[in-house]
């Protein structure tokens, strides 16, 4: 490669991921937000068994009891949240909604912790503070005026399971299954896919699995910034030898090197342990050929060897492998090679090693599910764990890293828009109501709706809706037609500000604070990647005396809505194990619930599928033909490339903690193109120029114009930018079918110079 030209803000990042660069970010994090005095204490307490639950990251813990104080990025998600900062009336009375809004995202959550409840007020287009009760009442008048179908209710998945269940409670008693959740923009093709192939839509591997393991094939996560407590589970893999196998069409520093800063021998030495074994730069979208043609050069080394396959397995508990062997057969090695990028060796290579290892566990994250195929993706990585028996199995299974810190425990406890027959009796017999039985909207869904007008009122309970969803110049003018929109938050942010005609901001406790009711100090429960259920108690006095608890809120605005309610709101609220109780009663798994979470590390819920017991109609494990390759149909052209949007390892989904992705090399900005050399060459472009990029899809003109773009080592014809900056080129109805998650990771794009 020849000598690049000065980039401002880019460099290269020589060194390993973690190690001392990760020690020296945590310090920065707590002196910039927290009292240095406070800190140490708060971040010890982090997944200790009397501790919080950490709001980073779903990765379990060995017995709940992490070093925590070295996970950089759980320290950023508590010094966030536990920041001295304060955004408090006076100041939303000197600025208006319309100025604020000029403001980035990063500057509006910068501003601190909500310390009030606020109102907006039209006539001075500022928020201003509001009593609780007040509040509460307005709103529960206004929901009486309109029809439950109107109502949208968001969840993001950081509530805890009490909030949760108490949430889809009350929005089923007032009549909707209108439940939008960020799983739906997340890991829904894991929700619809692992229950049609293995009967449950949850992965089935533990942490002890990961001690017993021959083989990790990990595809499309990037756990050095998204999951960092798993760095330390890789890192003694690695060490162990056992082949880690990534594809992922970025090089993520992370998955090469790590530096594990409670090594102490690495550190002390500024040594690193090499992660992956092998790197596939598979292209975007083309991890169902990659996968294909792992499955099409087993079933061949089965034909040459025999006893390649685990026939038993196959026989006893499967169904559909002929199907799937005709499918195989049929598809080429030149398509194979066409759209995922790979060689047919290196396929191969991969197919060998997985015939020789005795368990074998695939993990994956956004790269597998974000795409128009995901639900396909998911199912297509079950049939390759099937043909060699890895499900139900010590060391192998299948392992889906979750998002949010409780957003699989949200949907446990009943936040979801198509609940089962045997749920919604469930609460009939419990409480005495009706749920509605209709399917409800999830989150694409529930846009479109606010968009066509028939959605009147969105609640959300956390989160960034608008800014999390595609197609941001749609969605963002479309919130404000709203007859009524409720936030429940800890910071300010742009969803916040795109007001309707009446908007409430509630500020609640974050997951570090004590949570005081009537009936004494509270603790949560919330359920990690794992199926672990643990409880979580915050230690920390509240950011503001006028907090409530999530649970609290959503107790307020549903007695205020439902003045006949058959459910003792107050009572609930009072004393949490009484939330409990009735999860206890109405939920599987749950039994002594209470008792059972008072035992240090929680317990795990049920998983029949690890005891190869498939919860399928047909009660067998389901193998799945996925036809051809890949789901092109909306991209033309040769120059289309597709556009991936990522993280960086300073954000926390829509929030940014500060402008550095260090592991990629860029420092102070984001508004920056990942390219491959060859793509920048054919279109004449080089490293540092600035470009405009315009999405190619049948009656889409979405733009983004003015990034600039930054040569790296991405699979050709793939593209990178970061969410939610890019969100405005993802058209909203460009989703998988089948879950109806929209495809950040596939947008086909055209890259102009910048005019
Ligand atoms: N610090 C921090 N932690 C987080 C979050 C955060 O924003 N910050 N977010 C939380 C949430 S809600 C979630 S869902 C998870 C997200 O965690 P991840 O799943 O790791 O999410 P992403 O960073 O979006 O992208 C994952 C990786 O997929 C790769 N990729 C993109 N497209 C493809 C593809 O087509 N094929 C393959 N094989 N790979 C592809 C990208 O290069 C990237 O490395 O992390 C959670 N934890
Ligand atoms: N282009 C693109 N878009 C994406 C993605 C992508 O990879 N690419 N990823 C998608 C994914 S995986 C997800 S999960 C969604 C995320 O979508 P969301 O979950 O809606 O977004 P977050 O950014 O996590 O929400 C941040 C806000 O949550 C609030 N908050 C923080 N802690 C708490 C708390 O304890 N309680 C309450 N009530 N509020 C709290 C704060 O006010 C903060 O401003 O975005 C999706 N959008
Ligand atoms: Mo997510």
């Amino acid at each position: 490669m020849a000598k690049q030209k000065k980039v401002p803000g880019v460099r290269k990042y020589g060194g390993p991921a973690g190690g001392w660069g990760a020690l020296k970010a945590t310090a920065t994090a707590v002196r910039e937000q927290m009292d240095t005095v406070k800190a140490p204490l708060t971040l010890l307490r982090t997944n200790q068994p009397d501790g919080f639950d950490c709001p980073g990251c779903a990765w379990p813990d060995k017995e709940h009891r992490s070093t925590f104080q070295f996970c950089e990025n759980g320290a950023k998600a508590v010094t966030w949240e536990a920041t001295t900062k304060r955004v408090r009336p006076d100041f939303f009375t000197a600025h208006t909604v319309s100025s604020l809004l000029e403001r980035s995202d990063y500057e509006l959550e910068g501003l601190g912790r909500l310390t009030h409840p606020m109102v907006y007020d039209r006539d001075t287009d500022t928020f201003r503070a509001v009593e609780w009760e007040e509040a509460f009442s307005r709103i529960g008048a206004l929901l009486r005026q309109l029809s439950p179908e109107q109502v949208e209710f968001y969840t993001s998945g950081r509530a805890s399971n009490e909030a949760a269940y108490l949430y889809q409670l009350f929005a089923r008693e007032y009549g909707s299954n209108n439940f939008p959740d960020c799983s739906n923009m997340c890991h829904e093709p894991t929700s619809v896919g692992l229950p049609r192939s293995i009967g449950i839509g949850k992965g089935t591997v533990s942490l002890e699995d990961f001690d017993k393991c021959e083989m990790i094939i990990a595809i499309g996560h990037n756990p050095g910034t998204n999951h960092p407590r798993m760095m330390g589970t890789l890192h003694e893999a690695s060490r162990r030898k056992v082949p880690i196998m990534v594809f992922n069409p970025l090089r993520e520093r992370a998955l090469e090197r790590f530096a594990d800063p409670q090594d102490m021998v690495e550190m002390a030495t500024y040594r690193s342990t090499p992660i992956a074994s092998s790197y596939f730069q598979v292209r975007a979208g083309g991890d169902a050929a990659a996968i294909k043609g792992i499955m099409k050069a087993l079933l061949e080394l089965e034909a040459r060897h025999g006893d390649i396959l685990d026939h038993a397995f196959i026989t006893e508990h499967t169904n559909g492998f002929e199907a799937l062997a005709v499918d195989l057969a049929a598809t080429e090695w030149s398509d194979i090679e066409a759209v995922s990028g790979l060689g047919r060796t290196d396929l191969e290579m991969v197919a060998a090693a997985y015939a020789r290892s005795n368990a074998t566990i695939v993990s994956y994250g956004m790269g597998i599910t974000q795409h128009n195929q995901g639900t396909a993706n998911v199912r297509l990585i079950c049939d390759l764990l099937m043909l060699r028996g890895n499900i139900g199995k010590p060391g192998a299974g299948i392992c889906p890293l979750r998002g949010h810190s409780n957003v699989q425990g949200n949907r446990t406890v009943g936040i979801t828009e198509k609940p089962t027959t045997e749920f919604l009796e469930r609460l009939e017999d419990t409480f005495g109501f009706k749920p509605p039985t209709r399917q409800g909207h999830d989150a694409v869904k529930a846009m479109q709706a606010i968009i066509d007008g028939t959605a009147k009122a969105l609640i959300c309970l956390g989160g960034n809706f608008a800014v999390a969803l595609p197609d941001s110049e749609q969605c963002f003018p479309a919130v404000g037609k709203l007859d009524l929109s409720v936030h429940v938050g800890t910071k300010l942010n742009r969803s916040h500000l795109l007001v309707a005609r009446e908007t409430y901001v509630f500020p609640c406790l974050g997951r570090t604070e004590k949570d005081m009711q009537e009936g004494g100090p509270q603790s949560v429960t919330v359920e990690d990647s794992m199926s672990m259920v643990h409880a979580s108690a915050g230690k920390l006095d509240p950011a503001s005396p006028h907090l409530k608890s999530e649970p609290a809120i959503v107790a307020g605005m549903a007695k205020a809505a439902l003045p006949k309610s058959r459910v003792p709101w107050s009572e609930l609220v009072a004393d949490y194990d009484r939330i409990r109780e009735l999860i206890d009663k109405t939920i599987p798994g749950f039994e002594d619930f209470n008792q059972r979470i008072r035992v240090p590390g929680g317990f795990r819920l049920p998983l029949p599928a690890t005891e190869r017991v498939w919860n399928t109609p047909s009660g067998k494990a389901e193998f799945h033909v996925f036809e051809g390759l890949h789901e092109d149909r909306h991209v033309h052209g040769e120059d289309v490339l597709r556009l991936i949007t990522i993280r960086s390892h300073d954000q926390y989904n829509t929030t940014i903690y500060a402008m550095d992705d260090r592991y990629r090399g860029v420092f102070g900005r984001r508004d920056v193109l990942f390219m491959n050399e060859a793509d920048l060459a054919a279109r004449g472009l080089e490293h540092g120029d600035r470009v405009d990029l315009e999405t190619v899809m049948d009656g889409e003109a979405l733009r983004y114009d003015d990034l600039t773009a930054v040569e790296y080592a991405i699979a050709p014809g793939s593209v990178a930018a970061y969410y939610p900056e890019a969100n405005r080129l993802v058209p909203l109805d460009h989703i998988d079918p089948d879950s109806g998650t929209p495809s950040y990771k596939s947008v086909p794009v055209r890259v102009l110079p910048h005019r």
